[in-house]
């Protein structure tokens, strides 16, 4: 059965093209610094907001439009939502995809009988997946949605729902394995606090690295060699999420020792709720060796909620390439689409407009980041800027051969020689230039 009958497989028509149904950048196997862009770009579908994602805002019920849902039964709902999702993806030349536990399936009336339906639509995906190729980028839990986890999972001040957090991260580990998934999420749905007048922080963070801990142990036990992320966020649905930003993250990681079983999962609007660009969150992960994935997506600064828009903006996506190239591109990661489409966009060709405006964002994005490494734009002028350091009194503090008293002898006898232009506005030219020609 096809779901979605007038469109055909999307097409890579070039620059010039008006289709709005075509790629105008993503042509999948066109080299860009010697790889092919779809082994650079490693674009993945989100599960939930692309198939039970239904629009619903605190004010209104769902929009959405999609013919497939209207069967009662759930468990049959799920199993053909899956058929939809890998027609989606086909018909968008995506290679992976994301997702929790319980974007595929519904609960059932305990965790046995929620595991054993769980299994039930893991085998059609499955089957989907050897029929068309399609990978797992990385599978997650949910662990924040149902009326359990009022107070938290691995930081609720109840014993009970540790366990049974813990309980379905060890069950969404072993899907994933058998998925053969690349990776594997820990987002802090519900990680953090709303009041410390009833909150013992230290023992909530505690608590946390112990169930993270646990998973390690685990993933050790069965064999799953899948890159374990963790996605930082500072606040919703919390006011205060305890994985705030990659800064924060690596300090609770390097306090527990568990910074080499960790890398980051960066969301584009994560980061700007966290008061940070994009790019500053990649280029932390860059700079510590944690870039693991990305969760693509864009917020609107007006707003202070995660909106989780598709990315239009080429600037972002260009600067967020740039970091994901210097940092030696995707290993195991690649670039999800967290993001929905906007509630008044129902229609499901509206799927399709919004994946191909941000699979095209990107693709440029990652064009004229290239280039701009290519022709060293910026690596030249930092290297000029920090000159100072590669000889005299520079290269001796470099090298660690200087005391203070050596450093005041310096200062009193020479002052401050140079200072030389910072050159911000020419190089914001110069990069609109390279985006735009
Ligand atoms: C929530 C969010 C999640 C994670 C996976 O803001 O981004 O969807 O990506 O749990
Ligand atoms: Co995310």
């Amino acid at each position: 059965m096809e779901f979605f009958k007038e469109i055909s497989k999307i097409k890579y028509e070039g620059p010039n093209s008006t289709n709005p149904l075509a790629f105008r950048h993503y042509n999948p196997d066109e080299l860009v610094m010697g790889k092919p862009m779809k082994e650079h770009l490693r674009f993945s579908m989100s599960y939930w907001h692309t198939l039970t994602g239904m629009g619903a805002d605190p004010f209104g019920e769902g929009t959405a439009v999609r013919p497939w849902d209207s069967v009662e039964d759930k468990i049959e709902k799920a199993k053909i939502r899956v058929k939809v999702a890998f027609e989606f993806m086909e018909k968008l030349g995506i290679e992976y995809f994301c997702f929790h536990d319980r974007d595929v399936a519904p609960e059932g009336k305990d965790l046995a009988e929620t595991n054993k339906i769980l299994d039930e639509v893991v085998d059609e995906i499955e089957k989907e997946m050897k029929r068309t190729g399609i990978k797992l980028l990385w599978g997650t839990t949910n662990a924040f949605s149902n009326a359990r986890f009022v107070h938290g999972a691995a930081t609720s001040c109840n014993a009970d729902v540790f366990a049974y957090a813990a309980a379905q991260i060890k069950k969404a580990i072993e899907i994933t394995k058998r998925l053969n998934g690349e990776g594997y999420v820990f987002w802090g749905g519900r990680e953090g606090y709303e009041t410390l007048l009833n909150t013992n922080l230290g023992f909530e963070l505690d608590n946390l690295a112990r169930l993270l801990q646990l998973a390690v142990n685990y993933a050790e036990e069965i064999g799953f060699t899948g890159q374990f992320y963790i996605e930082p966020k500072p606040k919703e649905p919390t006011k205060h999420q305890y994985d705030f930003d990659t800064a924060t993250v690596l300090g609770f990681l390097r306090k527990y020792n568990l910074h080499d079983k960790f890398k980051m999962n960066i969301e584009a609007n994560h980061a700007t709720l966290a008061g940070h660009t994009f790019q500053h969150e990649l280029a932390m992960c860059r700079e510590n060796g944690v870039l693991g994935s990305v969760d693509a997506n864009q917020g609107d600064l007006l707003l202070g909620w995660d909106t989780d828009q598709f990315p239009t903006n080429i600037y972002d996506a260009t600067l967020a390439m740039y970091e994901i190239l210097l940092a030696g591109g995707f290993t195991t990661g690649g670039l999800n689409f967290d993001s929905k489409v906007r509630r008044a966009s129902f229609e499901p060709v509206d799927l399709f407009y919004a994946y191909i405006a941000g699979m095209d964002t990107f693709a440029k994005g990652l064009k004229v980041a290239a280039k701009l490494i290519e022709d060293r734009v910026f690596e030249n002028i930092k290297e000029e800027r920090y000159a100072s350091y590669k000889e005299g009194i520079g290269a001796k503090i470099v090298a660690g051969e200087v005391t203070l008293a050596d450093l005041e002898k310096h200062a009193l006898t020479y002052g401050i020689r140079e200072q030389k232009s910072g050159r911000q506005e020419m190089l914001e030219n110069i990069l609109n230039r390279y985006i735009f020609g």
